[in-house]
């Protein structure tokens, strides 16, 4: 049988939040083991909100490192730059011929981002979520893994493939979403039924994953949780299941574990225990990402490598999309 291939993406808007590694990058890692998989830094989406050139720049190289310190290894996996691959814009401008502009405004993310960036509500802010598609469609993809907030655009990305494939005959492989329910939506520390988010106006809503130790600590002794002082996972209780869920996916351990390892503790003994159990396990991340980021030729030739292996695929759809629509052959 023919092996299943993986897709996903993050962009390089911002430091990355634990909420960012715990609902996509971590969820990558074992799939490398059984999958195709391709793995890229998402810069074109990010200039749909504006961007420093320089910075974005520096982000887009850090980005790729802290994947490989994640444990993106290159050896198995495809990691590039999407703007390394001119077919993701590419096939975006054939499906936006199929795209319409209602299904576009409906997007939770695109009324989000509309009000946030009011003063540039650009025409790439809309089309994000059929670039979005492209990406997917491009590999064949059977699964992306994502957190929670990208379940809207991966149905979008199903009702393309799908109309194209209708309209055109069989063309893409129709991908499914692979989420982690107990891992989909890490909250603010500070307003626990919010997504904790990199662009949340208060840094202490969020843990990122370059925050020292002594940072980490203040913020989680600082994280909101309720008054009736017992550790339980449970919905009228979000503060302390979001720290719970938290510490179960750094600890390697269930969510029930965790419970029990804290039976009889108060709030102070959790957000220590949590505080510690992430720093810990930050630190070596940290550390690669920095040590790589030193090797910046070593980054960037690899980079280069997975852009040609990405090419290759992504060709091959390409021309059957463009022979299919049809657009002369030069
Ligand atoms: P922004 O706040 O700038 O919109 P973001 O923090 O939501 O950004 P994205 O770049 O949009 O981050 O998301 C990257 C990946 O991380 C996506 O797969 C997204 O679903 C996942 N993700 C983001 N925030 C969380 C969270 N709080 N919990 C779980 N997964 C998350
Ligand atoms: N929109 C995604 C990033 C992203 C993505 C993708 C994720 C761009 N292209 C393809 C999965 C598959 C986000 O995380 N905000």
């Amino acid at each position: 049988m023919e092996e299943k291939t993986v897709y996903s993406a993050v962009q390089p808007s911002g430091d990355l939040t634990i909420g960012n590694y715990i609902g996509s990058i971590r969820n990558w890692l074992p799939l490398q083991e059984s999958y195709t998989c391709y793995f890229a830094v998402a810069d074109l989406h990010s200039i749909t909100v504006r961007q420093d050139p320089a910075l974005l720049r520096e982000r887009t190289l850090s980005l790729a490192a802290l994947y490989l310190a994640c444990g993106v290894d290159p050896e198995k996996t495809t990691l590039y730059v999407q703007s390394h691959v001119p077919e993701h814009a590419q096939l975006c401008w054939a499906l936006n011929t199929i795209a319409y502009v209602g299904e576009m405004e409906r997007m939770t993310q695109f009324k989000d981002k509309s009000q946030k960036h009011a003063d540039n509500i650009n025409m790439g802010l809309m089309d994000y979520p059929v670039l979005m598609a492209s990406d997917i469609l491009l590999y064949q993809t059977d699964l992306v893994p994502v957190g929670q907030d990208q379940t809207q655009h991966l149905e979008i990305c199903r009702d393309l493939a799908i109309r194209f494939n209708n309209r055109y005959g069989e063309t893409f492989r129709v991908p499914k979403a692979h989420i982690i329910k107990e891992r989909a939506k890490i909250c603010s520390l500070l307003e626990p039924t919010k997504k904790m988010s990199k662009s949340d106006e208060n840094p202490n809503a969020s843990i990122f994953l370059t925050d020292p130790r002594d940072v980490i600590l203040k913020k989680f002794k600082r994280a909101v949780t309720d008054s009736d002082n017992t550790i339980r996972y449970a919905e009228e209780k979000p503060g302390v299941s979001n720290l719970l869920a938290i510490y179960s996916v750094f600890r390697g351990c269930t969510i029930a574990e965790a419970e029990k390892s804290f039976e009889g503790c108060g709030y102070g003994t959790l957000k220590t225990a949590v505080g510690e159990t992430v720093a810990d396990a930050l630190e070596p991340i940290q550390r690669e990402q920095q040590r790589l980021l030193g090797e910046r030729e070593y980054l960037l030739s690899l980079l280069k490598k997975g852009a040609e292996n990405a090419r290759e695929r992504a060709e091959k759809t390409l021309i059957s999309v463009y022979e299919k629509i049809g657009l002369l052959r030069g």
